[in-house]
C-alpha cells in the first residue's frame, strides 16, 4: 500500500470525511477524521500495520506502546511482529497527573516507541511521554498515521522527540483533489480551518474581570488566604471572621451549615467584607440543571446571588449550569415565588444577578471520582465562558502534579486550592492536605484553609501565620499572573 492508496482508502471508508461537522469544542469543521473503525476492516488494518512497520524500520527501541484506544491494537501487532514487548498506559487516570499505571514489563532506561493515530498539536504526546518517563522509560520516537498539525513535528523536535507520520493532512488533501474525490475549494476550506485552529491554539487570552479584581485585592492586601469559615452558628462565625479579617483575601462560606441563619447574616457579612476589604465566596457547589440552580442561586432563604461575590460550581450537568446561574432570563421558565432581583447587590446594581464561578476541576478528597477527561472538560468549559468563570478549585497529589495541572489553566483565571494545612496530612474522613508552601509554589493562587485556622487555639495568630507563609511562597513564585483586562474600565 502506498500513501496514495492510504489516503484514497480512508476517504472511501469514510474515515476521513468532508462536510460540516460540529466538534466537541463547538467549532464547525469542514472535515472529520476518525480512525477507530480501521481495526474492524482487516485488509486496511493489515495494510496500515505494514506501512507502520516500514516507517519504523531502522528506529532503535526496546518496547512498543500504543496510545489507547485506537493505536493500541496496532501497537500489539507491531510488537508481536518485531518480537518486542508491548506495554501500555491505562486510560482515565488522574487529571494531568503522572498516574496511569503502566501495564506490561520493562526495564528502567528502556527506549519506548509510541504509536498514535493522529497528531493535532503534539501536546498530548508530551503528556503521555511524561508518564512513561516518570516510570523510567525513555521516549525518542512517535509514529502516527496522520499528521494533521501545522508544526507538531517542529514542536516535538524542540523537546528532543522525533515525529514520524505515514501521511499529512496536506498530502491527503492533495491526493484527494488530484483524484477528483473532493473539490479544490473543499481542500482549501480544510486548510483554512487547520490554519485558524493553529492560530487560536495555546495562548488565546482568557480575561475574567472578577479574577483580575480578586488578584488586585490579593496584591493590595498582600494575602492569598481564603478562610474557609465552616462555623455552625453565627456567633462563632462572626467572632472568628472579625479576628481573621485583616489576614484574608476571601471568606468562603457554607451558609447551609449555620444553625441560626437569618436574613441579618448576609447583611452583617457584607458590611464586614466592605470594611475589612475581603470578598465572599459561597461554596454552594451548584450542580443541578440550569433552571434549578437559578432558583437555588437567586432564591430560597439564602438568596446567595445578592451577597456572594463568587460561587463554586460542579460542571457534572454540563454548561447549562452556568447559563442557569448567570445567563439572561429569556428562555427559562418563570421562577415561582421569586421576584425579579431588584435589591441591592454589592457593586453590581444592575438589578440582575451577576456573579462569578469557580469550577470544581479537581477535588482534594482521597479516591474521588473525577477523571482526567472530566477535568479537561471542566477547564474547556471555563475557557469557553471567560465572562463568568473566574477560576477553578483544584488540588494535586504533590507539588509537581499540581504544577502540571496549573500549566493547563488560562493565566487569566485563578486556581484556588482547598485541602491545605501547614503540613501535609489527612483528616479521618478522606480529606488530603498538602503543605501550604508546596501548594502555593506548585501553583495555587489562593489557598483555602479551614480547620488549620479555626481549629487552632489562637485562630487570629494562625491566620496571620498562613497569610505570611502563603504570601512569601507566592512572591517567591513571582506573584499572581492574572493579566489585566484588555481595556481598562471594563
Ligand atoms: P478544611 O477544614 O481546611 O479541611 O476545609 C476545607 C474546606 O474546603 C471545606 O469547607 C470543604 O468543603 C472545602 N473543599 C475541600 O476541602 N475540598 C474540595 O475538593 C472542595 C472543597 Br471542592
Amino acid at each position: 500500500m502506498t500513501t496514495r492508496d492510504l489516503a484514497l482508502n480512508l476517504e472511501k471508508e469514510k474515515l476521513v470525511r468532508f462536510g460540516t461537522f460540529v466538534l466537541k469544542s463547538g467549532k464547525v469543521s469542514p472535515f472529520y477524521i476518525d480512525l477507530r473503525d480501521t481495526v474492524s476492516k482487516p485488509d486496511l488494518f493489515r495494510n496500515m500495520t505494514d506501512l507502520l512497520l516500514e516507517k519504523i524500520r531502522g528506529l532503535d527501541f526496546d518496547v512498543v506502546t500504543g496510545i489507547p484506544y485506537t493505536a493500541l491494537p496496532y501497537a500489539a501487532v507491531v510488537a508481536e511482529r518485531l518480537g518486542k514487548p508491548l506495554i501500555y498506559r491505562r486510560k482515565e487516570e488522574k487529571a494531568y497527573g503522572l498516574g496511569g499505571e503502566i501495564v506490561g514489563s520493562f526495564k528502567p532506561g528502556d527506549r519506548c516507541l509510541v504509536i498514535d493515530d493522529l497528531v493535532t498539536t503534539g501536546e498530548s504526546k508530551i503528556e503521555t511521554t511524561r508518564a512513561f518517563e516518570a516510570a523510567g522509560l525513555r521516549v525518542c520516537d512517535f509514529v502516527v498515521f496522520i499528521d494533521r498539525s501545522l508544526r507538531a513535528a517542529e514542536d516535538l523536535a524542540a523537546r528532543g522527540y522525533r515525529l514520524h507520520s505515514l501521511v499529512s493532512l496536506e498530502e491527503i488533501l492533495d491526493i484527494l483533489t488530484r483524484e477528483g474525490r473532493i473539490a479544490p475549494d473543499q481542500a482549501e476550506q480544510a486548510r483554512l480551518f487547520t490554519r485558524q485552529l493553529g492560530d487560536s491554539q495555546g495562548d488565546s487570552p482568557v480575561h475574567n474581570p472578577y479574577a483580575a479584581k480578586l488578584a488586585a485585592l490579593m496584591a493590595r492586601k498582600k494575602t492569598n488566604l481564603v478562610l474557609s469559615l465552616d462555623a455552625t452558628n453565627c456567633g462563632d462565625f462572626f467572632r472568628l471572621l472579625e479576628s481573621a479579617a485583616p489576614e484574608i483575601a476571601v471568606v468562603k462560606v457554607h451558609v447551609d451549615i449555620l444553625d441560626d441563619f437569618d436574613p441579618s447574616f448576609p447583611e452583617r457579612l457584607s458590611s464586614l467584607a466592605r470594611e475589612g476589604d475581603f470578598h465572599i465566596l459561597a461554596d454552594r457547589k451548584f450542580a443541578d440543571i440550569g433552571n434549578t440552580v437559578r432558583l437555588q442561586y437567586r432564591g430560597g432563604i439564602y438568596r446567595i446571588a445578592r451577597w456572594a461575590d463568587a460561587v463554586t460550581v460542579h460542571m457534572i450537568s454540563g454548561n447549562g449550569v452556568l447559563q442557569g446561574l448567570f445567563g439572561e432570563d429569556e428562555k427559562a421558565g418563570p421562577a415561582p415565588g421569586i421576584r425579579p432581583e431588584t435589591g441591592p447587590r454589592r457593586e453590581t446594581g444592575t438589578g440582575r444577578p451577576a456573579g462569578s464561578a469557580f469550577l470544581l476541576a479537581r477535588m482534594s478528597t482521597e479516591g474521588n471520582y473525577i477523571t482526567e477527561s472530566y477535568t479537561r472538560r471542566v477547564v474547556e468549559a471555563g475557557r469557553a465562558h471567560p465572562r463568568w468563570v473566574a477560576g477553578y478549585i483544584g488540588h494535586g497529589d504533590n507539588r509537581e502534579d499540581l504544577a502540571r495541572f496549573r500549566e493547563k489553566l488560562p493565566p487569566g483565571q485563578l486556581l484556588l486550592m482547598p485541602g491545605v494545612q501547614l503540613q501535609a496530612g489527612k483528616d479521618g474522613l478522606g480529606q488530603r492536605y498538602m503543605g501550604l508552601d508546596e501548594a502555593v509554589r506548585g501553583g495555587a493562587d489562593g489557598v483555602i484553609v479551614g480547620r488549620g485556622i479555626y481549629g487552632d487555639a489562637d485562630p487570629a495568630a494562625a491566620a496571620k501565620r498562613y497569610r505570611e507563609i502563603g504570601w512569601r511562597a507566592l512572591e517567591a513564585r513571582g506573584g499572581i499572573r492574572v493579566p489585566p483586562p484588555p481595556s481598562a474600565g471594563s
